[in-house]
């Protein structure tokens, strides 16, 4: 499969125009995307009040294929009753995760229970009242409250309620896998954990930096906002060790000019070694004090920590530097040049930066950067996580995390007399342990995919089948259906964000928080995710307590709550009248002093990783293809790579040459973890030294080792070893031969002025 020369453009409008004839028609589709509902996929947001395909800023159309990927899967048909007979869960472990998201949609309650191989159907009665019963037998410290990103604020927010008032504080959700490094980072920098610009402010400056993402494929609405931004003469660097085609040219699909000739994306393109981003990051901030382009008032005035920074720097060699990074002297000097020269810099990140056991470092560094500019706290400058999920932001927000704010708290405690338990709560992955040690007797979620999006997915499955009952609210199936069962699992079919009876929020990356109306169902069978936590917290809490749990199952009256506990989400209270979406107060820093204690941001020095592999290996990072969405995969084909399958491990010709691998050969990648039969493809692209696999079949090769700091587990950055199919008799043995450090130059600079 070829290569498409740029991302974005005519095949994406083809692409939509057979979707439209997938589920009857451009009308019927048309019809749903307008709906006043948020988009369901990325968290830049678009939709609620204003309409679908409109962004904050009024923009419209906003087009974007995932989410008319997203929207078609749920206009899918609903899977048969018989399906169930007809396939046993042996059966759909052997289906791909596209397979799996095909079936169609789920409309009826599931259990398997270990009596046979199959799911079998049961009713809601009969579902409800095992959990019920099963939880009422249960220490609550035994079990664990997980959601992902796709629900409302409404659901996660009595999700985490229930859980606490049941008596644990083993809430979490996937930030853990994503962005909580942004949030820890962030928060221990300038002291919020969230984007402190708006849409607005990416229009205002004339220097954007996009490190370790690719927003072409994952953001591709961000790439609108790019290609204006070189069109009025802003420049943009981008910091990935693979050149990713949408990156370097975009045809934004609502833009008739960048539709027929495209659009430059990145105006510099510097290709580190996976996990090099650290000592960049101080190789950019030592040539900028070595150039006096520090903003030293800024510094003195508004922060905390920058002496011991600056020492730090002018400590570290430039040899350390360019052997850490893998990026020549001359380059970091380039970027530092025209940090140097911006009077407006924003620096946005995604997952190269988090997934990584140094990503709240990473973070650090970052903000590090900007500091020394003085390019936070004011307009058209400043820090920019590019978020996941198009509610994982408002989950975070809402409290579905171990520990709730201390404001929180009180207003929670004092409001409604609730009484929280003071025990630690547990990350996911600390969750996922106690799983695996038998500490944990009863799982849940709301959504997602707790299986398919964990590292060491032998050990998931293993740690999920010791559980005595794990329950998921799933709109599709997916693998964690098939491979992460429980000793009982049960299955609750819900309704989508825009089929839901009654309003319910969501909040984008730019603490934005929408209005969705919800809409006509689908489908018979599936029941709203907030009526089906209420309905739990009525079976199995006291009827005495202090929450009335008829009222709690109204999304107007959890909003109230929402606006009395939450700080900045007042305005949430009166939404339902006026329907004003909002921003919420106290995120966007647009003036100084900083919201730390002492009103001062912080500069953070740290030790740089060195990137040792052994002679025979390769650091692998796992990414998304351009047709899925995390672990659903909506197209086996990636376009924008080149690639018609997923069972590839991308590698440079280089490597493959040292390897003594030819290009197209079966080979079985092993990682201290696990191994896994995989076709070696040359890939030009990719910086020599390093690998890419597709998630989520490569995480049985990621280990669980995480971050300290944000518990993070290191999805970019897995040593491998490959194994030509023939010779591999050697299986499980990982290899680690002697130390090396990767070169600097690789045979192909690893710049590219574009
Ligand atoms: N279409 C689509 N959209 C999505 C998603 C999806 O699956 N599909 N998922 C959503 C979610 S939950 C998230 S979190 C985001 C994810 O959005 P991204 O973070 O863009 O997604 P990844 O595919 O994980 O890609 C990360 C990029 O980081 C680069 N990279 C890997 N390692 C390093 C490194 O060490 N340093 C640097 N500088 N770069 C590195 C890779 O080459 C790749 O281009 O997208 C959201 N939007
Ligand atoms: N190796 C590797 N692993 C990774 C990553 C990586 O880059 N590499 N990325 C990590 C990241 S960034 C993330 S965010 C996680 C993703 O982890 P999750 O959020 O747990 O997984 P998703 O694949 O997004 O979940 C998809 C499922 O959600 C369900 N769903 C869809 N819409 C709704 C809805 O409205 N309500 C409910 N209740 N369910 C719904 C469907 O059943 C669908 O199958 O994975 C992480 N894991
Ligand atoms: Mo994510």
């Amino acid at each position: 499969m070829k290569k498409v020369k740029r991302g974005g453009g005519w095949p994406a409008v083809w692409y939509t125009l057979g979707k439209a004839r997938e589920v009857g028609g451009i009308a019927r589709l048309w019809k749903a995307m307008r709906s006043k509902n948020t988009c369901k996929t990325c968290a830049l947001g678009m939709g609620g009040q204003a309409g679908g395909m409109v962004n904050e800023s009024g923009h419209f159309p906003e087009v974007c294929k995932k989410s008319l990927q997203a929207m078609v899967a749920d206009m899918q048909g609903a899977i048969q009753d018989k399906f169930f007979e007809t396939y046993s869960i042996p059966q759909l472990q052997a289906f791909s995760p596209r397979e799996l998201e095909h079936c169609g949609r789920l409309t009826t309650p599931l259990v398997a229970d270990g009596s046979s191989q199959h799911y079998r159907p049961i009713s809601w009665n009969e579902a409800l009242t095992r959990i019920a019963d099963k939880l009422k037998q249960t220490a609550p410290s035994e079990t664990f409250w997980y959601a992902s990103g796709r629900s409302s604020n409404e659901a996660g927010f009595i999700l985490q309620l229930f859980a606490r008032l049941y008596g644990t504080n083993h809430v979490n959700n996937c930030s853990y896998y994503c962005h909580q490094a942004s949030g820890v980072g962030l928060t221990s920098a300038v002291g919020v954990g969230t984007a402190t610009i708006t849409l607005e402010d990416l229009d205002k400056s004339d220097l954007i930096f996009v490190i370790g993402g690719n927003p072409a494929s994952n953001h591709p609405r961000l790439l609108r906002t790019l290609a204006h931004a070189r069109r009025r003469g802003a420049r943009i660097i981008v910091i990935n060790p693979v050149v990713e085609t949408g990156m370097v040219n975009f045809a934004v699909p609502s833009d008739v000019r960048s539709l027929l000739f495209g659009s430059e994306i990145a105006s510099l393109y510097v290709q580190p070694h996976i996990g090099g981003d650290l000592a960049l990051l101080a190789g950019i901030a030592k040539r900028i004090d070595e150039l006096g382009a520090t903003d030293t008032a800024f510094l003195t005035e508004h922060c905390q920590g920058w002496e011991a920074y600056a020492e730090s720097l002018r400590q570290l060699t430039w040899e350390e530097i360019t052997a850490k990074s893998g990026v020549e002297q001359d380059t970091i000097e380039e970027i530092a040049r025209q940090v140097a020269a911006s009077k407006s810099t924003v620096f946005s990140w995604t997952m190269g930066i988090t997934h990584h056991l140094h990503g709240v470092q990473n973070v650090q560094a970052i903000a590090n950067l900007a500091l020394m500019r003085g390019m936070v706290g004011r307009e058209g400058a400043g820090l920019l996580p590019i978020r996941g999920h198009s509610n994982v932001q408002g989950m975070g927000s809402v409290g579905v995390t171990p520990a709730l704010k201390n404001q929180v708290l009180e207003q929670l405690q004092s409001r409604f007399g609730v009484q929280v338990p003071s025990d630690k709560g547990l990350d996911t992955m600390a969750c996922m342990e106690a799983a695996g040690a038998g500490a944990m007797k009863f799982g849940f979620c709301l959504g997602g995919n707790l299986y398919g999006s964990n590292p060491d997915a032998n050990f998931a499955a293993h740690a999920l089948g010791q559980l005595d009952m794990l329950v998921y609210l799933s709109t599709t199936l997916n693998t964690g259906h098939a491979h992460g069962l429980g000793r009982e699992t049960i299955v609750l079919p819900v309704l989508a964000r825009d089929e839901e009876p009654e309003p319910t929020t969501q909040e984008s990356m730019f603490s934005f928080v929408r209005y969705s109306d919800g809409g006509p169902r689908r489908h018979q069978g599936p029941r709203s995710e907030v009526e089906i936590l209420a309905e739990m917290a009525r079976r199995v809490l006291p009827a005495d307590g202090p929450i009335d749990w008829n009222e709690m199952a109204r999304t107007g009256t959890i909003r109230q709550a929402i606006g009395a506990v939450i700080p900045g989400w007042e305005q949430i209270a009166t939404m339902d009248k006026s329907r004003r979406e909002f921003y919420i107060t106290g995120r966007r820093l647009s003036h100084v002093p900083f919201p730390t204690p002492d009103g001062k941001a912080r500069l953070h020095v740290h030790e740089l990783p060195a990137l040792a592999v052994g002679e025979e290996q390769l650091r692998l990072m796992t990414v998304r293809s351009e047709g899925q969405f995390n672990t659903v995969v909506y197209e086996e084909y990636d376009l924008y790579r080149g690639q018609d399958r997923r069972d590839v491990i991308l590698v440079h010709p280089d490597d493959l040459a040292r390897l003594g691998i030819k290009t197209g050969t079966r080979v079985t990648a092993q990682s201290e973890v696990g191994s896994i039969s995989v076709q070696a493809r040359a890939y030009d692209d990719i910086r020599p030294g390093n690998a890419l696999m597709y998630y989520p079949e490569a995480n049985v090769l990621v280990p669980r080792h995480c971050d300290p700091a944000s518990k993070t587990p290191a999805f970019k950055n897995v040593l491998v070893r490959l194994v030509p199919a023939a010779r591999d008799a050697t299986a499980g043995d990982n290899g680690d031969g002697e130390a090396v450090e990767l070169p600097v130059s690789a045979s192909r600079g690893n710049m590219r002025a574009c």
